[in-house]
């Protein structure tokens, strides 16, 4: 992708495939003015139009047959998305109309964009830097509010501004040391060691708080993976029905009802929980179950939190528990006691008591997941919070690398050792923010883009 020419100008639609009110086909580069006055009829030339302007006509084919009536944006550079001449037509929201538009626009020297190439030239011009170019992602995909205040968070920059901040940091230590290289046969000490010291340890705490952001960073971006399991009849479909406030899953009085796992998603506190609900385990014969069962162990291995359920009138099924232990991590089971309005008996083995009949305890529940996929985290959306692997694993890198200096420091080698550890440090931070990049970088994060975007 990286590879295709910079200087092309660009067409793809925009907006997601399907009917709609309308479709917004956008073009951007050198060309879009041109292109689209090739096939646009209205009162000015759009080649002419000034920026941030909105123009109504008509898009016509080299036949001078109406195609469709529609609106034209204006945006000249630098003052656009991208940084380059771009035009945004709407059209009426039918594909074939969008896609004939784009035909015709595709006779001018257009080409259609690859996916994420907007925003691609929207980093390349210097409009976003990296961090902020894949919040454009996060923002598309967020469907909680917590979710999308992070990204919105990482947009404005909150995580690009704490980087630039460490890098120029790094930046200044490292000069320093490299100043006292030059000076090497004289012997002058610019930097006292210990200062030295305390320098990169400052930046590792800072990057420590960083790095502890990622778990409530990835939570509230990716939401949680929660399965429902236990032995049949316990209340977990009724559990899961209380929790959607719907009749989603067939609740009965046999043991077996679900086959299947039924997933849902729900948004509590901000947070976004994928519910599964699975088939009682237990040994059985019919083939149906035997397919349920296993379909419910895989979910307990694709969950971050297990709800282990159990009936109040029964005893806590030991044989589950050990077979839960083997597929999943003790620390991700929470085990619920269900159906305590009808018996009141102090359990010691369980974590919460609820009533999937009466909606008792269920706050609770809430409240010990959050605490379950958080920790003891309590960051908010406001300070900067990292959420995207990539930066966790350079941050990590970077952490490592000045942990290298501190120690050449410590063992006192030659400073050459610790610049090159201190620069080393630098480049993970500055791929983050995409101050430092490899064509492979760019391609792998653009590529996860849609098209027109
Ligand atoms: N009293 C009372 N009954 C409950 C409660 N939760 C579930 N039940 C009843 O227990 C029975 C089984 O409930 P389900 O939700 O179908 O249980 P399940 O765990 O999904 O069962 P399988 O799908 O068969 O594994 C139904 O008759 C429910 O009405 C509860 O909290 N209190
Ligand atoms: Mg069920």
């Amino acid at each position: 992708m990286i590879l295709q020419n910079q200087n092309d100008t660009i067409v793809a639609i925009a907006t997601p495939a399907g009917v709609g009110a309308i479709s917004v086909i956008r073009l951007s580069g050198k060309g879009s003015f041109v292109a689209t006055d090739s096939i646009f009829m209205g009162r000015v030339k759009i080649a002419e139009a000034a920026s941030h302007t909105i123009h109504y006509g008509k898009i016509i084919d080299e036949n001078e047959n109406l195609i469709d009536d529609v609106l034209v944006s204006v945006f000249r550079n630098p003052h656009s998305y991208t940084g380059e001449d771009s035009v945004e037509i709407s059209a009426h929201g039918n594909q074939f109309i969008s896609k004939k538009i784009i035909e015709l626009l595709l006779k001018s020297d257009v080409r259609i964009a690859e996916p994420g190439e907007f925003t691609k030239r929207a980093f390349l011009n210097g409009k976003l830097d990296l961090a902020q170019a894949e919040a454009v992602v996060e923002v598309i995909n967020a469907r909680t509010d917590a979710s999308l205040r992070g990204a919105r968070n990482q947009l404005d920059g909150m995580l690009s501004k704490k980087i630039h901040e460490l890098r120029t940091q790094l930046i200044d230590t490292s000069s320093l040391v490299e100043l006292e290289l030059d000076f090497a046969e004289e012997d002058v000490e610019f930097v006292a060691h210990d200062k030295l010291l305390l320098m990169i340890a400052n930046i590792i705490s800072e990057i420590d708080k960083l790095l502890e952001t990622y778990t409530f960073g990835r939570v509230i971006r990716d939401g949680v993976n929660v399965a429902l399991v236990g032995i049949p009849n316990v209340g977990k479909s009724s559990l899961l029905n209380y929790i959607l406030k719907e009749s989603r899953a067939i609740v009965s009085e046999i043991p077996g009802t679900t086959r299947d796992v039924i997933r849902e998603e729900v948004s509590i506190n901000g947070i976004l929980f994928r519910l599964f609900d699975t088939a009682g385990i237990r040994s059985t014969k019919n083939e149906i179950e035997i397919e349920g069962v296993l379909r419910s162990r895989e979910a307990v291995k694709n969950a971050d939190v297990v709800l282990f359920i159990n009936d109040v009138q029964q005893k806590i099924s030991k044989e589950l528990r050990e077979e839960l232990l083997q597929i999943t991590s003790a620390e991700k089971i929470i085990t619920v006691l269900n159906k305590v309005d009808l018996e009141n008996i102090l359990e010691k083995e369980v974590d919460i008591y609820i009533s999937a009949l009466t909606g008792y305890g269920i706050n609770n529940l809430f409240a010990k997941l959050r605490e379950k996929v958080l920790g003891g985290n309590s960051y908010t959306e406001q300070s900067a919070i990292v959420s995207n692997s990539r930066h966790y694993e350079n941050l990590k890198k970077a952490r490592q690398e000045l942990q290298n200096a501190n120690n050449a420091v410590k063992q006192k080698l030659s400073g050459e050792y610790i610049s090159v550890d201190l620069r080393n440090a630098e480049n993970s931070l500055g791929e983050i923010i995409g101050e430092v990049t490899s064509d492979d970088i760019l391609n792998n994060i653009f590529s996860r883009f849609c098209i027109g975007k």
